[in-house]
């Protein structure tokens, strides 16, 4: 087969040696693994331009048939921040009263958390990351493929971004979220899958004594 398609251009690849290789994995590794999920934010604002190169970086993620099928929203208006939170603690009361599982409460009881969420106030801003689940293409609904896959991989890039600017997110996932299609006037074919506050740690925040699995109880080699 091999056929030269003209629409391709040559890809540009940064060769390595080993030694610099294992240097990089080691280090990239090492930066992601000092990353923590906060819960308490402080009001301090984030410098201009970061927040718009957090998403550029999850956009950059492979997706079904590079049909990029997510949606980032950056909320740092107070107004429309109230406005979730109040969705948002209505929704989770919801949750802890009634639709989550004994055992569903019980996994969760070593977090802290409950259907208070303060920080969707306090934190300069929310992104709101939302699946495309179809796409609108004159007037008809086109399929996009492995929606979930392709925005979760855009969500883990983002969060890594996040961490990388040197700010801290909380991965919260009030459900339903139907709510932020309301607040944020987005179209129908857009379900919304994390809303996260950004920012800095609040002073003296605490966070859980969580440990990682080891090596060999995540991989292993054929
Ligand atoms: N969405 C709820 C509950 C919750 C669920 C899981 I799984 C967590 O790891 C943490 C919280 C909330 O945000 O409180």
């Amino acid at each position: 087969m091999n056929m030269i398609r003209e629409d391709f251009v040559p890809l540009v690849f940064d060769r390595l040696e080993p030694e610099a290789m294992q240097a990089r994995s080691r280090q990239f590794y090492e930066h992601l693994n000092r990353r923590r999920t906060v819960r308490e934010f402080s009001t301090e604002p984030i410098p201009e331009g970061v927040l718009e190169h957090i998403v550029l970086a999850a956009g950059t993620a492979p997706s079904g048939a590079h049909l990029q099928p997510w949606y980032f929203c950056i909320i740092k208006d107070p107004a429309i921040k109230s406005a979730i939170r109040v969705a948002a603690e209505k929704e989770e009361r919801e949750n802890y009263e009634r639709r989550m599982s004994p055992a569903w409460l019980e996994d969760l009881k070593h977090l802290g958390t409950d259907e208070h969420k303060e920080y969707l106030e306090i934190a300069p801003a929310l992104i709101a990351v939302f699946r495309q689940n179809y796409r609108v293409v004159d007037g008809e609904h086109r399929k996009n493929y492995y929606v979930g896959e392709s925005v979760g991989i855009a969500s883990g890039l983002l969060i890594a971004a996040i961490h990388s600017a040197g700010l801290v997110t909380l991965t919260h996932t009030p459900s339903p979220m139907g709510f932020l299609n309301e607040i944020l006037d987005r179209p129908k074919n857009e379900v919304p899958i994390l809303l996260m506050p950004v920012g800095f740690p609040q002073e003296g925040t605490r966070i859980p004594n969580l440990t990682r699995k080891p090596l060999e109880e995540i991989m292993k080699v054929y």
